[in-house]
């Protein structure tokens, strides 16, 4: 393949949880700037046993799955193919959901700050056998780009620490899971605490995506909607059409970023 032509032109890469919400992300970004000819459709590149990869424009949308080590290989492999490549100057933006703390179903968080379960802002790295520290830090000026272009956005968009632990039931104190070794007193203290510490979204990848850019020095922003309070409780509960309005208005957060960096038209 030659990378250069296929990948050389690519300024922003897409990053989220699901080969399916992938595909509708991929697509969505293709109708609104660079629609796909009548009678085709996009068509992920290579194979898709691990993750999805579509391009469109100079937009590359991947899948991640779930938790920090499938995207740990994501990233690597992305950035050595775009290092290869020879694209410049890419931004790598992830959409995903969250659990909200003292925070609305339907609100967006845009990171400003990724820390781990003990609420510091590193990712622990075990290599050759030694622990190593790797520094979190989000770029600046995606965040206050991502703000900027947030003014139409459908439900409130807030900036917050964001918490990104390995595990959806223990490490984010769920009392819903197969194993629960501490009580909802031990619950809604830990939750209590994050909020003192001015958390305000919980998922399972961020740390990483921001220790990993911030080392390499890539630009890179989140966008996480909150599909539940954990101030409230532990299970969500949404309609089917509450959960895609929210999880689109990521999307169109992003388009709206996307649109004003190539400096081409989008509304909401
Ligand atoms: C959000 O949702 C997933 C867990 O359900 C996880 O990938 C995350 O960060
Ligand atoms: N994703 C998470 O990791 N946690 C939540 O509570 C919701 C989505």
């Amino acid at each position: 393949m030659d990378l250069k032509k296929e990948f050389g032109h690519i300024r922003f890469v897409i990053l989220g949880g699901t080969n399916e919400r992938m595909e509708t992300v991929a697509n969505s970004i293709a109708e609104s700037f660079w629609p796909v000819p009548l009678g085709q459709k996009l068509v992920p590149i290579g194979s898709t046993t691990r993750y999805v990869l579509y391009r469109t424009g100079c937009v590359l949308c991947a899948s991640h799955q779930m938790g920090m080590p499938t995207l740990s290989i994501l990233l690597n492999e992305i950035t050595k193919l775009l290092s290869e490549a020879q694209a410049k100057d890419v931004v790598y933006i992830r959409l995903g959901t969250s659990g909200g703390i003292g925070l609305e179903p339907g609100t967006i968080v845009l990171t400003e700050q990724t820390v781990n379960g003990y609420t510091e802002p590193y990712y622990e790295l075990v290599s050759l056998g030694k622990l190593t520290k790797m520094q979190t830090e989000i770029s600046k000026d995606v965040l206050e780009n991502l703000l900027s272009v947030s003014t139409k956005s459908k439900y409130p968009v807030v900036k917050g620490k964001t918490m990104s632990v390995d595990t959806f039931y223990e490490g984010q104190a769920r009392l819903d899971g197969a194993i629960c070794e501490y009580n909802d007193e031990d619950k809604s203290n830990f939750i209590k605490f994050l909020h003192s510490k001015n958390v305000a979204n919980i998922e399972m990848e961020s740390l990483l995506l921001s220790a990993f850019c911030h080392k390499l020095g890539i630009k890179h922003g989140v966008i996480c909607v909150v599909i539940i309070d954990r101030l409230k409780g532990d299970q969500v509960h949404f309609t089917a059409d509450e959960y895609s309005s929210w999880v689109d208005n990521t999307t169109n957060v992003c388009k709206a970023y996307i649109a004003k960096e190539l400096g081409i038209p989008f509304s909401f």
